[in-house]
């Protein structure tokens, strides 16, 4: 059985990639991955049985971040992966005291050296080997679900969080897919115990983000190129933008930030790094043609990363678990830090980057700036000047239908507030939408990840207003889709109660007709349809809470 792939919102036909993927992946590593995500699942049954061990739980978080779409291209590094999964699930199958009996594929598959045979094996995991359409496709929504999950714990991690219940939530998503007796119902409880991982897993990030770097604030952000040698780095991972702060501080190396970096400059802890000089292009699918335009060097430290052209290929680097192949790779030191010294000698090399005007981004409306004005807030929606919210956050992409995003924000009447996070901000964040009596017209709080902190400004403001439902509140869901990050948001809203959620531009192909059902009438889930249509449905709703 060959490559299908269909994890993310741009597979081929909105069906399944089946030669090379949309996204450049090919297809020895989509199968290398489906054989890491099994081995995988395999640790997480031996460590069900053997007792709970952060080690291997780093490991599975590690393992199920680097097959999210747009991470590792590099089809050496899975077989590294695959190798290194094997002794943690052999290790933890060892000190279960390697019981005799009836025990899945998944905890004791022997994975052959050979590359040739390794990959014969991999097809052998397609997940096309689940024949039910149904079941297959409530094993991918967990599967995919608790990759998203694990990528925020895995950030959570690194700056030294304690991940043992989300780690827990996450194996027993992974347990369930290998249930051989697994049903439409046991796997839909799956599903939504997988909810509540994702709730923790956010929660887990937004403590360890904040705990480290402070509260976001409200901070204006310039796009504006000051010249000079300078760094750029792309990604989520706070942690990696620190060390290569402190390592470039005095070196005359200016660092910039692209796309899902930007909320870092709004963290209190990164405001005294005076070489924090901007932010550089948009969204990840713009890389290619935004990342000629900037001279210096360039650093993905998680997804998204594209197929670098020649124009820049040389003056990329990846560090952590991303990895394209022929491009300069990080390797983490002993201690899990990193040695950015070649990219910042390269850099300087490189020398000045050259000038260029840009404009000014407000971000940092995450919970704590946001619920700061909340006596603001709240007298705006009381006196009639804010009728409605709605949020649109999520992941940008490259399909046309996502305009709809921005002829939605565009369309929106002036009495409404967007509220945004993720990649999905940059379809919009550049419009100038105004204000409502101080109150920006669109909120960014943050990464992805900070979706949470807009679930959390949901449930606070339900308090203020004293209602027994969020779904009483005068708030729509508009959420843009693209890869397994955005699943773990869905079900982590899904968990919180929130009803009649439309999701956009396609709903995920993964999803089976019986299965969409399911979502439709518990959930009120719904496709994305037209700007006006929706718009109509939105403001028709809008009430004074
Ligand atoms: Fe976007 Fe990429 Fe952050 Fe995703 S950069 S698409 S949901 O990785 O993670 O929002
Ligand atoms: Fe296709 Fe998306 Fe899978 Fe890439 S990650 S192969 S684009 S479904």
């Amino acid at each position: 059985m060959k490559m299908f792939c269909d994890q993310c919102q741009e597979t081929t036909r909105n069906e399944a990639c089946l030669s090379v993927g949309i996204c450049g992946k090919d297809e020895e590593v989509s199968d290398l991955q489906d054989l890491l995500v099994h081995v995988t699942k395999g640790i997480a049954y031996w460590a069900d049985k053997a007792g709970s061990d952060p080690e291997s739980d780093r490991f599975i978080a590690q393992a199920l971040f680097f097959t999210i779409t747009n991470v590792n291209f590099d089809a050496d590094r899975h077989v590294e992966m695959i190798k290194a999964a094997v002794k943690v699930r052999d290790r933890l199958r060892g000190k279960a005291g390697a019981p005799a009996g009836n025990h899945p594929d998944a905890a004791t598959v022997e994975i052959p050296a050979k590359y040739g045979r390794m990959l014969v094996l991999a097809e052998a995991v397609s997940p096309l080997t689940e024949k039910n359409e149904d079941i297959r496709s409530l094993k991918q929504l967990v599967t995919y679900g608790a990759k998203g999950a694990a990528a925020y714990a895995e950030h959570a991690l690194v700056l030294g969080a304690d991940g043992g219940a989300v780690m827990a939530g996450i194996r027993a998503a992974l347990v369930a897919t290998l249930d051989p007796n697994a049903t439409v119902d046991s796997l839909l409880g799956a599903t939504m115990a997988l909810g509540n991982t994702c709730v923790a897993a956010m929660a887990l990030l937004d403590g360890a983000n904040t705990g480290r770097y402070g509260n976001p604030a409200i901070t204006t952000v310039s796009t504006a190129l000051k010249g000079g040698p300078a760094i750029v780095m792309s990604g989520h991972d706070l942690k990696d933008l620190e060390e290569l702060l402190d390592q470039t501080a005095g070196t005359g190396v200016s660092v910039y930030t692209h796309s899902e970096m930007l909320p870092a400059h709004a963290y209190p802890f990164f405001k005294k790094y005076s070489h924090l000089a901007g932010h550089f292009g948009t969204a990840w699918h713009a890389q290619r043609q935004e990342f000629p335009n900037f001279h210096g060097v360039i650093i993905h430290n998680t997804n998204c990363i594209q197929e670098p052209t020649p124009a820049y290929q040389n003056r990329m680097y990846t560090t952590g678990l991303v990895g394209w192949p022929g491009v300069h790779h990080i390797a983490n030191n002993a201690d899990g830090s990193r040695d950015f010294s070649g990219a910042i000698d390269h850099a300087k090399a490189l020398g000045d980057i050259g000038t260029r005007t840009g404009h000014d981004l407000t971000i940092g409306f995450a919970h704590n700036q946001v619920l700061a004005l909340a006596d603001k807030v709240v007298d705006a929606v009381k006196a009639g000047a804010i009728k409605k919210f709605v949020v649109m956050a999520g992941c940008d992409g490259r399909h046309p239908e996502r305009n709809y995003f921005t002829d939605m924000a565009k369309a929106l009447p002036n009495d409404a507030v967007i509220l945004t996070a993720g990649c999905a901000k940059y379809r919009y964040n550049d419009l100038n939408l105004g204000d409502i009596g101080g109150i920006p017209r669109v909120l960014d709080a943050g990464q992805c990840n900070d979706c949470y902190s807009l679930a959390a400004i949901a449930l606070a403001l339900k308090d203020v207003f004293q209602l027994s439902d969020i779904n009483d509140l005068p708030l729509d869901f508009a959420i843009g889709w693209y890869e397994q990050k955005a699943v773990c948001v869905l079900l982590a809203l899904l968990a919180l109660g929130v009803k009649g959620v439309r999701l956009g531009p396609t709903l995920p192909a993964f999803l089976s007709p019986n299965v969409v059902n399911v979502l439709v009438n518990t959930f009120d889930v719904k496709g994305i349809t037209t700007v006006e249509q929706d718009l109509e449905a939105i403001m028709g709703t809008a009430a004074t809470a």
